[in-house]
C-alpha cells in the first residue's frame, strides 16, 4: 500500500515526464523568487509591471509550446499548464500577463500568421522584449463577440481599422496588438490584424480602479482610422474560429492556473488551522474545519487530474473545445469556492493582505468571468449535450 500525500493525493508528479517536472520546478522557483516578493505591494498599489516580461522570457515561461526555431521551448501543453499553475499560485494577474502573451498573441501569430510575421514577432515575444495584447471584447460585445463593431475597410495597399476594444490585459504597455475586426473585403467576416504601438490613431488607455486582478494592467484599445499594410492581416484564418482557437489554449491554461491559486489557499488554511488555537485546541481539530479542508483537497485533486487529461489529449491532437469548457468552468468555480472558504477559515486575519487569501478570492472573481463567463461555459456544454444553443 502507498502512503497518502494530502498535497498530491493521486501522485500527479508520477504522471509527468522528466521534462515537464523540470519545467514545473523552474516555473515554481521563478514564481516564488521573482513574483511572490512583489505581489502584495503590486496588488495594493495597482502597479504596472512591464519589466516582468523579459524576466519571464529569460525563465522560458513565454510561448512554451512554440517551436524553438521561433524562440519557444517546444514543450507540451501539459508543461504549459504546469507553468500557469505555478504563476497563479502567486497571483492570477501575473498568470494573466503570461497567458495572454503565450496563448492569445504568440499562438495566433504562430498558427494563422505568415512566415514573415512569425519571424518578425515570435522571438521578441518569447524573450519578453515585446509585449502583446489581444483585443476581442468590446463595450457592447463581451460574451457575444459576434456582435463586435470594429471594422477593417480595404484601401489601396492595406486596411483602415476603426473601433474600440475594452477590458484588454496588457494593452496600456503593449507593443503588439492582435485585434479582431469585421472586414468588408472578406464579406464582413471576422479577421485578425497585428497592430503596433505608435501607429497613428491607435491608443490604449488604462482602466483604473479595478478591485480584482490589480497586479495585472488592463486597458482599452481605441482605433481611430488606423492605417495598416496588407502585411498586418493574419492570412490563415477567417471567422470566429480564429479568436476561439486562441481562447481554447488560454482557457485550458486557466484551468490549471486557478488550481494553483486554490492550492495556495488550501495550504494556507491548513497551516492556519494547525497553528491557531481556540477553545483550547487547534482550529484544525474541529470537524467542520476538517470537512472544509477535505472538500478543498478533493476538488483540487480531481481538477488537476481532469486538466492533465485534457492537456494530454491536446498534445495528441484529440481534444474538443467542450472538454476545455468543462475544466475551465469547473476548476475556476471550485477555486473560487476554495478561496472564499479559506478566507473564512482565517477569520479576521483572512481579510488582511498579509495572509493573501482574500487577494486570491477577489482575483478569481475575474477569472470566473473572463475567457468565457462561468454560465457561458455551462451553455456551451448545454449545447453539446442537447444540440440546442441556448445563448
Ligand atoms: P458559434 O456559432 O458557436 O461558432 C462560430 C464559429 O467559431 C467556431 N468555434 C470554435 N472554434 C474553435 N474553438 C472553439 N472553442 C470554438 N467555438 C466556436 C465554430 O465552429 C464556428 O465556426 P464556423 O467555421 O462554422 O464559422 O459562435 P457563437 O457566436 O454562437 O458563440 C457563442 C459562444 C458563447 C460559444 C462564444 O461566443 C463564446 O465563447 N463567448 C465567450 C467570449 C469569450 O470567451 N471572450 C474572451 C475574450 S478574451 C479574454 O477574456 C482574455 S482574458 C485573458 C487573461 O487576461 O488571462
Ligand atoms: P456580459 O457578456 O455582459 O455578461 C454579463 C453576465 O451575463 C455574465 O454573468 C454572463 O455569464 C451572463 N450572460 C451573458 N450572456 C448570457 C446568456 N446568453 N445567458 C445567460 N447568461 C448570460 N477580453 C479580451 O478580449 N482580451 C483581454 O485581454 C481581456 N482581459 C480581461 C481582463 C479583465 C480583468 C477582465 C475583467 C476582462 C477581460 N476581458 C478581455 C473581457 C472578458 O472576456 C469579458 O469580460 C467576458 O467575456 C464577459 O463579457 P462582459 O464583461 O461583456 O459580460
Amino acid at each position: 500500500m502507498a502512503a497518502f500525500d494530502w498535497s498530491d493525493p493521486f501522485f500527479l508528479d508520477d504522471q509527468l515526464t522528466e521534462e515537464e517536472r523540470m519545467i514545473r520546478d523552474a516555473a515554481h522557483g521563478f514564481a516564488q523568487e521573482e513574483l511572490q516578493p512583489r505581489v502584495i505591494k503590486a496588488f495594493r498599489e495597482e502597479v504596472d509591471a512591464p519589466e516582468l516580461f523579459p524576466l519571464m522570457g529569460q525563465a522560458g515561461l513565454l510561448g512554451a509550446t512554440i517551436d524553438p526555431a521561433y524562440g519557444g521551448a517546444g514543450a507540451s501543453y501539459v508543461a504549459y499548464g504546469l507553468i500557469a499553475r505555478e504563476i497563479e499560485r502567486v497571483d492570477s494577474g501575473y498568470r494573466s500577463m503570461a497567458s495572454v502573451q503565450s496563448s492569445l498573441v504568440m499562438h495566433p501569430i504562430n498558427a494563422y500568421g505568415s512566415e514573415e510575421q512569425r519571424r518578425k514577432y515570435l522571438p521578441g515575444l518569447a524573450a519578453g522584449k515585446l509585449i502583446g495584447c489581444f483585443g476581442l471584447t468590446e463595450p457592447d460585445a463581451g460574451s457575444d463577440p459576434a456582435g463586435m463593431r470594429t471594422t477593417a475597410k480595404k484601401v489601396d495597399g492595406g486596411y483602415v481599422i476603426n473601433g474600440s476594444k475594452t477590458w484588454i490585459s496588457n494593452a496600456p504597455f503593449a507593443d503588439v496588438f492582435v485585434v479582431w475586426a469585421k472586414s468588408e473585403a472578406h464579406g464582413g467576416g471576422i479577421r485578425g490584424f497585428i497592430l503596433e504601438k505608435g501607429m497613428k490613431g491607435l491608443s490604449a488607455p488604462k482602466i483604473e480602479g479595478k478591485l480584482s486582478l490589480r497586479a495585472s494592467t488592463t486597458g482599452m484599445i481605441m482605433m481611430d482610422n488606423v492605417e495598416v499594410g496588407e502585411d498586418a492581416l493574419l492570412p490563415e484564418v477567417q471567422g470566429l474560429k480564429g479568436p476561439f482557437g486562441c481562447l481554447n489554449r488560454a482557457r485550458y491554461g486557466i484551468s490549471w492556473g486557478a488550481l494553483g491559486a486554490a492550492e495556495f489557499c488550501l495550504h494556507a488554511a491548513r497551516q492556519y488551522g494547525l497553528d491557531r488555537h481556540q477553545f483550547g485546541k487547534p482550529l484544525a481539530a474541529n470537524q467542520l474545519y476538517q470537512k472544509k479542508l477535505a472538500d478543498m483537497m478533493t476538488d483540487v485533486a480531481l481538477g488537476l487530474q481532469a486538466s492533465l487529461r485534457v492537456g494530454r489529449l491536446m498534445d495528441e491532437g484529440r481534444f474538443a473545445p467542450d472538454m476545455i469548457s468543462i475544466v475551465k468552468r469547473n476548476n475556476v468555480g471550485k477555486a473560487l469556492d476554495i478561496a472564499r472558504m479559506a478566507r473564512d477559515m482565517h477569520g479576521g486575519n483572512g481579510i488582511s493582505e498579509e495572509y493573501q487569501v482574500i487577494r486570491h478570492m477577489v482575483n478569481l472573481e475575474t477569472v470566473n468571468t473572463y475567457e468565457g463567463a462561468h454560465d457561458v461555459h455551462a451553455l456551451i456544454l448545454g449545447r453539446a449535450i442537447t444540440g440546442i444553443a441556448a445563448f
